[in-house]
């Protein structure tokens, strides 16, 4: 019989390890070394030469890291994997490995706050021109591209407001002037979205999310070309950011992508039942969720995604000053930033994680003062949407 290929919910459980070199241990060993010997002063200057591989110090690399950037380079259909201190780490390594003073970069209008102040406030500082565009239409990006743009960067969806990017679109033109395209598929996951199979150069990945999914560990994934990933780990994390993970967190995330397709799948299903309550709800203005009928992305929402994921951007009635007030009656669901976790969560994008833009950049960027964000859990469906409708009732009197 032909060797069919495993399922992503199959490798998110074995890839790249075997037991069977670790007296049966089914979980990757902890190495909680900073430092490994060498068996000769010589072997360890070629080691440092890049003349033989092997691990020496775990800013550059760890056996347990190891496993996690194989499995996430699997997952992801790329060529390697690279761990970060966190999402932001892993963006920020991106980034200062391929970038110098006079070079650009071109953004996409939504983007998380600190990635967008990172690229918007900061490398500005360094000689590096930022040029947002909205990603959201291809052609924007014929218009806006140049010689010097060096990076092309957006998230789909995006946080907060779910806006969908064409990777293929985007990355064909990207390509055609020489630019590479960095995805941060944070809300997506591989489960849903692969952006490496679309033409992405560079996937990242807040790993603090679905990918740990139990709200334990801060930490961010790369994943790319061989030649790319290890330019990130010897310029952007060993001697730029220095911004490594912990082999414990390593330990958690390996532990949370068992049950990542699992997880994903309840996410979805469980959004898509609260986004049509929601949508149908005479209390709420809109709802912003590509498995609707109503999102003005949803053809290329099913062509490019699997599944739709578990974060509901919607308003209520009553701009800031409902949402808020809604927020402040749910008992179940969280108040608290960050997604992806078995819990529901619920912020409010303008002055929580979105604060970094001004008023005029958020009007500007389409991120709406009134607009909360939730991130759909792992409970009961039933009891998530018993505390909305209750907050929301409340709402109308
Ligand atoms: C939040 N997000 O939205 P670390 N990329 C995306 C993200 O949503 C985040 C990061 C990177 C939230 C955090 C408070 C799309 C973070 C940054 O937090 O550095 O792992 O990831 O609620």
């Amino acid at each position: 019989m032909e060797d069919r290929p495993r399922s992503l919910a199959t490798r998110a459980i074995h890839h790249g390890y075997d037991a069977r070199l670790h007296q049966g241990a089914l979980n990757p060993p902890l190495f909680l070394s900073s430092t490994f010997s060498f068996p000769t002063a010589e072997a360890g200057g070629a080691m440092f030469a890049g003349e033989v591989e092997g691990h020496f110090y775990s800013r550059i690399s760890n056996p347990t890291l190891e496993y996690l950037e194989r499995r996430i380079a699997d997952l992801e259909g790329a060529e390697a994997g690279l761990c970060a201190a966190s999402g932001m780490g892993a963006i920020t390594a991106t980034l200062w490995s391929f970038l110098e003073a006079g070079d650009e970069v071109i953004l996409d209008k939504t983007l998380y706050g600190c990635t967008f102040a990172f690229l918007t406030h900061g490398l500005p500082r360094f000689g590096v021109r930022v040029r947002p565009v909205d990603l959201s239409d291809p052609s924007n990006l014929a218009e806006a591209i140049g010689p010097k743009t060096r990076i092309v960067y957006f998230e789909t969806p995006a946080n907060p407001n779910n806006r969908l990017v064409d990777i293929a679109a985007v990355a064909e033109i990207a390509h055609r002037h020489g630019a590479r395209v960095v995805v941060d598929n944070t809300y997506a996951t591989p489960v849903l979205t692969r952006p490496i199979e679309h033409g992405a150069d560079i996937v990242v990945h807040s790993a603090t999310k679905f990918l740990s999914g139990h709200g334990d560990v801060v930490a961010g994934l790369i994943v790319g070309t061989a030649d790319d990933i290890a330019r990130i780990r010897l310029v952007g994390i060993k001697d730029m950011t220095g911004a490594v993970m912990s082999p414990f967190s390593a330990m958690l995330i390996l532990r949370g992508l068992k049950t990542l397709d699992l997880r994903v799948q309840r996410h979805s299903a469980s959004a898509l039942i609260v986004a049509h309550a929601l949508e149908q709800h005479p209390a709420v203005k809109c709802v912003h969720y590509p498995g609707l009928a109503s999102f003005p992305q949803s053809g290329l929402a099913r062509r490019q995604m699997s599944g739709f994921g578990g974060m509901i951007p919607f308003e209520v009635v009553g701009g800031k000053a409902g949402g808020i007030a809604m927020m402040n009656r749910l008992g179940l669901i969280q108040r608290a930033v960050s997604l992806g976790d078995a819990e529901s969560l619920i912020q409010h994008p303008a002055s929580m994680t979105h604060s970094t833009y001004t008023p005029e950049e958020r009007a500007t960027h389409g991120i709406a003062e009134g607009l909360v964000r939730l991130s759909v859990g792992l409970e009961g469906v039933e009891d998530i949407l018993d505390d909305l409708m209750r907050a929301l009732a409340a709402h109308n009197a």
